[in-house]
């Protein structure tokens, strides 16, 4: 018996316009990050000279990324802004190199000459974590690319976003404001299937603000966009990940933690999570992947049940029998398997 088993969700599966290849997937896209900056938070300084920048993309779609973000203008806290000839100097040469080797390219800017620019030298996404608001003319230019836009939820710049920090219900506020900002968009000339909506972790939002975002995706979804997720390495995994005496755990140790939350961004229907180290997170979204078709394909083959639980919510990339299952080809072993495989390396299955 063989039945189909990939879970469809609507919001992570819908078109996105200029992206055919990353769509249908049936997983989670992971975007790895490529900072070109002297200052990030989390990675300043470690690839600014472009060729550095540029291997250490390619590093990253050897591990898995499906898009690589490339920004020239820090967001920490606190930070101040470059000049826009800076940021372009920064990103330029970086994308022209890394689309010119297939890789499917973001540009992380809240300006739109560079968002411009940056689509002319091949970028195909415009990451914006201000969803439009730094950048008046933001809207226009994304609507004449015809590039794919992310839309983060954002209230203010690096140097006074800490102080923004004041929600009635953070969900349904950054929802709201999501949603205002779509309409504002829309009237720029932006076409709904360019659109990808991102909550924004960080921006704004005190530590413990997050989370009820992360658990709460579902809010987002309801605008029925695509949703981003960029939680990697943030300070609130690293509050979250303090020691005894209440130090946070630094950037590079939030990474294990980055991952899981990955997995649960992608089970609860994430169209990609955005990260620093891809490797772990590519794992992650297949993982959630391979476990919500289990889920949706209910103890299929098991005495007394005939049926999958929601037949209408599954397509046919990962085929499930009673003998193997496969998933994007890869064969993995299933519950009923005899265990006579022993060329995976053994240990418990
Ligand atoms: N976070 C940062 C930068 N760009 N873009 C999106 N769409 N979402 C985010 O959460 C996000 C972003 C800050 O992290 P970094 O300085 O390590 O890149």
């Amino acid at each position: 018996m063989t039945v189909s088993a990939a879970v469809r969700h609507p919001a992570r599966d819908a078109r996105v316009q200029g992206l055919p290849e990353l769509s249908g997937t049936g997983r989670t896209l992971v975007m790895g990050v490529v900072n070109v900056t002297p200052d990030s938070f989390s990675d300043g300084g470690e690839w600014f000279e472009p060729s550095a920048a540029v291997a250490h993309g390619l590093e990253l779609l050897g591990e898995g990324a499906d898009i690589l973000d490339v920004g020239g203008e820090s967001t920490r806290p606190g930070s101040v802004r470059v000049p826009q000839d800076q940021e372009l100097a920064r990103v330029l040469p970086v994308i022209e190199q890394l689309a010119a080797r297939g890789a499917v390219v973001s540009v992380d800017t809240t300006r739109a000459a560079v968002a411009e620019r940056a689509v002319a030298a091949g970028a195909r996404i415009v990451n914006d974590v201000s969803g439009g608001l730094a950048d008046p003319a933001m809207g226009r230019a994304v609507a004449e690319t015809g590039a794919a836009y992310v839309a983060m939820h954002w209230r203010g710049h690096a140097d006074v976003m800490d102080d923004l920090e004041v929600y009635d219900d953070v969900v349904a506020d950054v929802r709201d404001e999501l949603a205002a900002r779509m309409a504002a968009l829309h009237d720029d000339g932006v076409r709904p299937e360019q659109l990808i909506l991102d909550p924004g972790l960080g921006f704004a939002k005190a530590g413990v603000l997050n989370w009820p975002l992360l658990a709460h995706l579902d809010a987002l979804h309801q605008l029925g966009r695509p949703v981003l997720v960029g939680a990697s390495r943030k300070r609130f995994l690293g509050h979250l990940l303090a020691d005894p005496a209440g130090r946070p755990a630094p950037p590079r140790a939030r990474d294990d933690a980055t991952a899981a939350i990955s997995a649960l961004s992608a089970a609860a229907g994430a169209w990609c999570v955005r990260v620093h180290t891809v490797r772990a997170s590519a794992d992650a979204v297949k993982v959630a992947a391979a476990w919500t078709a289990a889920d949706g394909a209910a103890r299929v083959g098991s005495p007394g049940t005939s049926s999958p639980s929601a037949p209408e919510a599954l397509t046919s990339t990962v085929a499930l029998t009673t003998e193997s299952w496969t998933a994007g080809g890869q064969d993995m072993p299933t519950w009923q398997d005899s265990g006579a495989r022993n060329d995976d390396g053994g240990g418990p299955r």
